[in-house]
């Protein structure tokens, strides 16, 4: 009896040091992904643009930290985007659960499923359906963002342009045109 209570102490105490290392995807944060309700991506030549730096806490279902967690980032497999060479896809978390990654690339996919996934631990922490550049020349990013762009994003009304998914292309997405646009970002496409 003694040995089955104990392999049975043994046994709860290994699934919830399982459960501690799953994530929980609403007590995750995903920054500013979540508010964008996407991801904002660009070419990360002379400067990298602010809204791509994404700022992760990986939490489990307790609500506390998962400190080493393996985080993985999918873009869909699709030619309407541009993904640069010093694109990072995958990195661990720190002792307080967190992680920065920053999203190199051009192109947009508008309200695709899994347009971006990211995982932890292989468990699903968010499926962005929205990913958007202001390299975007109308059927795929080239990984430069130059006139054919910004003639793209003149007249307003192509929603690749509507970085924070908002429905319209307005002043909040002009802002961050314009700072890929200028200066020019660029990088080698993968
Ligand atoms: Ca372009
Ligand atoms: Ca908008």
């Amino acid at each position: 009896m003694k040995k089955l209570l104990s392999a049975l102490f043994v046994l709860a105490l290994c699934s919830s040091m399982a459960a501690a290392n799953v994530p929980y995807s609403s007590n995750c944060v995903v920054s500013p992904c979540d508010a964008l309700n996407g991801a904002v991506v660009c070419p990360d030549q002379p400067t990298v643009l602010t809204q791509t730096v994404v700022n992760m806490t990986i939490r489990n279902q307790a609500n506390n930290p998962i400190p080493g967690a393996a985080v993985n980032l999918t873009f869909l497999n699709s030619t309407n985007l541009c993904i640069c060479n010093t694109m990072i896809f995958n990195g661990t978390t720190d002792n307080s659960g967190k992680l920065t990654m920053t999203l190199r690339a051009g192109g947009c996919l508008n309200g695709v499923d899994q347009a971006l996934v990211i995982r932890a631990n292989a468990t699903l922490v968010r499926n962005f359906k929205n990913v958007k550049s202001p390299d975007w020349d109308g059927v795929a990013g080239n990984c430069v963002v130059n006139l054919s762009d910004i003639v793209r994003f003149a007249p307003q009304s192509d929603l690749c342009f509507d970085f924070d998914n908002s429905g319209v292309v307005d002043l909040g997405d002009v802002v961050i045109f314009a700072a890929g646009y200028n200066p020019a970002h660029f990088c080698t496409k993968m």
